[in-house]
């Protein structure tokens, strides 16, 4: 097979949740542009509405549910539908997350328990709906979001960090009990990226200056810029696709080099 075949996603069936804009959208458009089949889900119809006008702008035939992914019934009927409409699902994105930025000790156990539901419990109950298809097939793919959260800690985001950082032992724990039915679970750990979920931390300040967070991500990032969700779409590709067979259980930072740098030196 020519190293370019193994990065081919055609007949694939591709389930990306939550992909509606952001990174989901940008790493459905790469899995579509790899020849998959896309299939989203969202939690609201006008979400739901501007991810099909999304795709359709793209030239995507991509399939919608409104599906909370918190709810195990629901993910299960949507599973039930597209294997049903579709075809059994051959790779499973599980992007669908939220985040609370609230100091711990003002944060309502509340807000917690629904942060670890999205960012933790749905990525569970998502892989355990398509997990038997993948058996029957006697392959699979699947690609947890994880985060920096994932190995480091910040002000606001304790609920966050947790489940992220559970979401990294969930993937090498899935690895560890799927890998002997050929399915390969991996998480991909982007950086700060471009999105609605990190535009509260990029604000212009009043006097038309960079919100003082922007300016410390750009000072502690190597490449000197946030990430953009197109910097997803290779590495989606890769660990969705032949390419990625004998890799299981990591997680791929997609950082501009964040994790590996202490910050530039004091002049
Ligand atoms: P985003 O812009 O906030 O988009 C989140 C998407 O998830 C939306 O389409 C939203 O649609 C959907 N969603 C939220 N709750 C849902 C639920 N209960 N059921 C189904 N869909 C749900 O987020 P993003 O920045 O693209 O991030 C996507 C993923 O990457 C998240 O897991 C996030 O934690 C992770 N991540 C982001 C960054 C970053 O810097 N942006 C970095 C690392 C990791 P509805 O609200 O309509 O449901
Ligand atoms: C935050 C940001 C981050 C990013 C991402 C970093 O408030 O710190 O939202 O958590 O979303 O997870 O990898």
């Amino acid at each position: 097979m020519k190293i370019t075949d193994k990065f081919s996603l055609d007949g694939k069936v591709a389930l990306v949740t939550g992909a509606a804009y952001g990174i989901g959208l940008a790493i459905a458009r790469a899995l579509a542009e790899a020849g998959a089949r896309i299939v989203f889900n969202c939690s609201r119809q006008e979400t739901i509405d501007r991810g099909l006008k999304a795709y359709a702008e793209l030239g995507i035939d991509a399939r919608a549910y409104l599906c909370d992914v918190t709810d195990e019934c629901a993910v299960k009927e949507m599973v039930a539908d597209i294997e049903r409409n579709v075809g059994t699902i051959d790779i499973l994105v599980n992007n669908a997350g939220i985040i609370k930025r609230i100091p711990m000790e003002e944060m309502n156990v509340e807000d917690f328990r629904r942060v670890i539901d999205v960012d933790l419990v749905a990525p569970y109950i998502c892989a355990k709906a398509v997990i038997p298809g993948m058996i029957r097939k006697g392959h699979g793919k699947i690609i947890n979001i994880c985060s920096m959260m994932s190995e480091l800690g910040r002000e606001t985001v304790s609920a966050y960090a947790a489940a992220k950082g559970g979401l990294k032992m969930l993937t090498r724990n899935i690895c560890s009990e799927y890998g002997a039915a050929n399915i390969q679970c991996n998480g991909i750990g982007p950086g700060y990226i471009a999105t609605e979920q990190t535009a509260p931390l990029r604000e212009l300040q009043p006097d038309g200056s960079r919100h003082p967070f922007d300016s410390f991500i750009i000072s502690k990032t190597p490449a000197g810029r946030w990430g953009d969700p197109e910097d997803l779409m290779g590495p989606a590709v890769f660990l969705a696709s032949d390419a990625s067979d004998f890799v299981n259980g990591q997680i791929l930072y997609v950082d501009g080099g964040i994790l590996a740098y202490i910050g530039k030196q004091p002049k």
